[in-house]
């Protein structure tokens, strides 16, 4: 890819309209000579042999130091003022490429897009070249990517703590309409973001045993004696708010071996013993997720989950101390937010280090423990909800073992004292998991170990009091509360949008990024057939270039007019890509019988990733990819239908595709989607949501109004009902022809000719099994798809509606969620943009 600077770099797409203010040509110039001061003295190059790589290096380079000088006052101001502080712990961080975000937060944006040019090169083709940082699975990493950047913008004095994978979420090929994984390797070139700080190294115990010593007053004493410690060190990475204002860290942790080899085996010979410490050791932040069908699998995650906990800890109570001074104002200066179960170890590991390190007595302790920690829980889908094995726990990490038996008994013993103590209830309370192996219920421990509980939507949030943690809520009534979700415009708007953002500033003014909710001022104007005409055309630029991107990718050419209907999320059976797929069928095969009729042209968009041993998402996978090659080649669809399945979704190509969008499919099992995160992302780009009242789309319903959501299905309660009755889908076939001819073409091999069983077992799952109730919903899916239909073909009245939706996503912002997580749960300031 060597390209020669005086050859123009052109991006693959159409480059997205600048925003239109003219950069001062002293700034450009100055933006400029730094630049080529990093080429040349960081990646030592000169420009007739920079590469773009080369480029984007020194481009991030000199950005970076912008950062750094507002990070370094940030931090400062922070010590000085002696401020409370937030730490997200997650395990996943799935931030995606930096250098706009960097650019346009800085607000820099133009005036390095003019330096570049007069260099030759185009920012556009630097930012493609910029790996995505995929250090998460889907909306739980995106959301605390997303926080993180509103927690800078309100400027909350927040670290983010994680893991820094040596490899994200596995690359995503498609071959032969199959799913295959390949190895992402986002460090391979270097990343000019991070900073590692060889001096911030913990060490981190496993196993081993524990010594019961005897205090002079009598007390018993436990001391942890780990069988094997593994490094933690630090790296950092500036995460900038909006204008800049406020710079917060992202410090990921990578494991290493206490020594890089054993000497005295090498030099004996054995060259792959030497290194087996470090192979071990450093397997830990290997890779993201890894695998837990197996036990060495499961093993590993623990260790993971255990291993960044107790590093972050160690680090905030070193920062604690070094600056408070004294262990028990812990909770007054630190609020500890646990992004789901992944991090509840750390529950356990704060009381260690209380009880055993500062000899805090037990109840004392579990005070600070309590208001200093909370929990968000993001799913409640059983097989989601983690629990470990307690011989695994036993053998890993015995003393938190012992900690947790005796938390549980500690609670065991007071709910035990009220009224309705029958076994069941308790057996329903205890941490421990009786019922198929003794096994340690993460989600209990941080319910317990926290003083707030929250969910992701409103009807999430209200299900959780009645599922999962209908006991624990009980014992504790009020701890759980609700945080709906959100998005940050910057990234999802600004970013991803720059022409209907320039278009949207021009109504409202340019304080868009700074408060959202003044994006009200523009639902007048979707009677204003001048304003709509110029968002339909946005619109439509946006999906001339998602069409350019689709045929690189994968050959197929779309028509920009035809209604682009969208449904890109991981792919899960409870997401039900599967009734997008039956929809597809039935339209196809009703064009083909009635050719003449007048179809509204459209292109079904699927992406997603199906995790790697999930066999049925497999399947589905595969069923899109074959049933767009079938329909996609007949001569009789006339290219009236086209469908699409993108490889290797991540959250560049989302900002791709969202606002090219016009339908946003959000048609989740109502009950099961605890929010959705692209619902807000597609609405706020002017999308119409076909989608069930499931998650945060109730809310969407209620911001944007019934006339402007195309709302289909079965409810939550409906959902419920209907299960204890039986998961059959068998009547509902029969009830609908349209449905049972879809699933006997499928079922008979019209879309897999060379294998006509291949989907016997989706069809037999549907037909006999179908929990996520498909069939249950398709006739409702299929004619709120015919509404969408007859909308489509009144412009006026779509026009109107998207414009509707636009204007009312302003509470969806992320900065709304994060102000009242730090209100009500962080008890810290914040400072909205532009008033520091
Ligand atoms: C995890 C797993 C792991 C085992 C197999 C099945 C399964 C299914 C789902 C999950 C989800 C893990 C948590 C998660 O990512 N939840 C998502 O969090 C988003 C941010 O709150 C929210 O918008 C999504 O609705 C929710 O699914």
């Amino acid at each position: 890819m060597d390209v020669q600077a005086d050859a123009p770099l052109v991006a693959d797409a159409a480059a997205p309209a600048a925003t239109g203010q003219v950069p001062a040509a002293a700034e450009v110039a100055e933006i400029r000579d730094r630049i080529l001061e990093k080429l040349k003295h960081s990646v030592s190059k000169s420009v007739g042999s920079a590469t773009p790589h080369d480029w984007f290096i020194a481009t991030a380079l000199s950005v970076r130091d912008k950062i750094v000088e507002s990070w370094l006052t940030s931090i400062d101001t922070a010590k000085k003022t002696g401020r409370k502080r937030v730490y997200y712990l997650s395990l996943e961080f799935l931030i995606g490429r930096l250098l706009i975000d960097a650019l346009t937060n800085m607000e820099l944006i133009d005036q390095t897009r003019a330096a570049l040019a007069e260099l030759g090169v185009d920012l556009e083709a630097l930012r493609e070249v910029e790996p995505d940082a995929a250090l998460g699975n889907g909306g739980l990493g995106r959301l605390a990517a997303c926080f993180m950047e509103s927690m800078a913008t309100l400027s909350i004095a927040a670290y983010g703590y994680g893991i820094r994978y040596d490899h994200g979420l596995f690359r995503q090929r498609i071959k032969d309409g199959r799913q295959l994984e390949y190895p992402e390797d986002w460090l391979s070139y270097g990343n000019p973001w991070e900073f590692q700080r060889p001096e911030l190294v913990y060490g981190v115990g496993f196993s081993g045993h524990i010594e019961t010593q005897t205090l002079p007053d009598g007390e018993l004493k436990q001391v942890w004696m780990p069988g094997e410690t593994v490094q933690a060190l630090a790296y950092d990475t500036p995460i900038a708010g909006w204008r800049g204002a406020h710079i917060n860290t992202l410090r990921l942790w990578a494991a290493r071996a206490a020594d890089p080899l054993r000497l005295d085996k090498f030099n004996s010979g054995d060259h792959v013993g030497a290194l087996m410490d470090q192979v071990r050791a450093e397997s830990i932040s290997k890779v993201l997720y890894p695998g837990d069908t197996s036990p060495a699998g499961q093993e590993l995650r623990l260790r993971q989950e255990y291993f960044f906990a107790s590093a972050s800890l160690q680090d905030l109570v070193r920062r604690h101390m070094s600056l408070f001074g004294d262990i028990k104002t812990l909770a007054d200066k630190a609020a500890i937010q646990l992004n789901d179960t992944h991090p509840a170890i750390a529950v356990a590991e704060l009381m260690h280090i209380l009880v055993d390190r500062y000899d805090i007595p037990w109840n004392k302790s579990w005070a600070i423990t309590k208001a200093t920690f909370s929990y968000t829980n993001h799913t409640l889908l059983p097989e989601a909800l983690e629990t470990w094995p307690v011989p695994l726990m036993e053998r890993l990490l015995p003393r938190h073992m012992q900690i947790i038996y005796l938390i549980n008994a500690l609670h065991l013993e007071k709910v035990g004292k009220g009224p309705d103590a029958s076994g069941a209830r308790l057996a329903a309370l205890s941490l421990i998991d009786e019922s198929h192996g003794r096994r340690v219920r993460m989600g209990h421990l941080a319910f317990l170990g926290s003083h707030k509980v929250n969910g992701v939507s409103a009807l999430h949030s209200d299900l959780m009091k009645t599922t999962v943690f209908r006991d624990l809520e009980s014992v504790e009534p009020g701890k759980i509360t609700n945080k709906t979700n959100g998005i940050t415009f910057r990234r999802w708007l600004k970013e991803a949008n720059p022409s209907l953002t320039s278009l949207l500033t021009e109504v409202v003014g340019d304080t868009l990024l700074d408060d959202a909710t003044i994006l009200e001022k523009v639902a007048p104007y979707a009677d204003d057939s001048a304003f709509t005409e110029r968002y339909a055309a946005i619109r439509r630029a946006n999906k001339v270039a998602l069409s350019a991107l689709v045929r690189d990718r994968i050959g197929v050419k779309l028509d920009p007019d035809a209604l682009f209907d969208v449904h890109i999320k991981r792919i899960h059976e409870y997401k039900r890509q599967i009734l997008n797929i039956l929809e597809t069928v039935a339209i196809f095969e009703e064009i083909r019988a009635q050719s003449f009729r007048e179809w509204i042209p459209r292109v079904k968009i699927f992406a997603g990733k199906a995790a790697a041993s999930y066999t049925t998402a497999k399947l589905i996978i595969q069923l899109a990819n074959d049933v767009g090659k079938v329909v996609n080649s007949d001569p009789t669809v006339r290219g009236l239908l086209k469908v699409v399945f993108l490889p290797n979704y991540n959250v560049s190509l989302a900002e791709r595709i969202i606002p090219a969008a016009d339908l946003s499919e959000q048609i989740s099992t109502a009950g099961m989607e605890a929010s959705g995160t692209g619902n807000m992302k597609f609405a706020l780009n002017g999308a119409l949501t076909i989608g069930t009242l499931d998650g945060a789309n109730v809310e969407i319903l209620e911001k944007v109004g019934a006339p402007n959501i195309f709302i289909f299905g079965l409810t939550a309660d409906q959902v419920e009902a209907k299960r204890t009755q039986g998961i059959s889908g068998q009547e509902a076939i029969a009830r609908s022809q349209r449905l049972s001819e879809a699933l006997e073409s499928i079922a008979s091999g019209v879309f897999s000719p060379e294998q006509p069983d291949r989907y016997r077992p989706l069809v037999d799952a549907l037909t006999y099994n179908d929990f996520f109730l498909v069939t249950a919903d398709f006739d409702s899916y299929y004619n709120t798809q015919r509404d969408v239909f007859k909308r489509w073909r009144d412009k006026k009245s779509w026009w109107r509606s998207a414009v509707i939706n636009t204007s009312n996503m302003g509470w969806f912002s992320s900065d709304r969620t994060i102000t009242e997580y730090a209100q009500e749960i962080w008890n810290v300031p914040t400072t909205p943009p532009g008033r520091n």
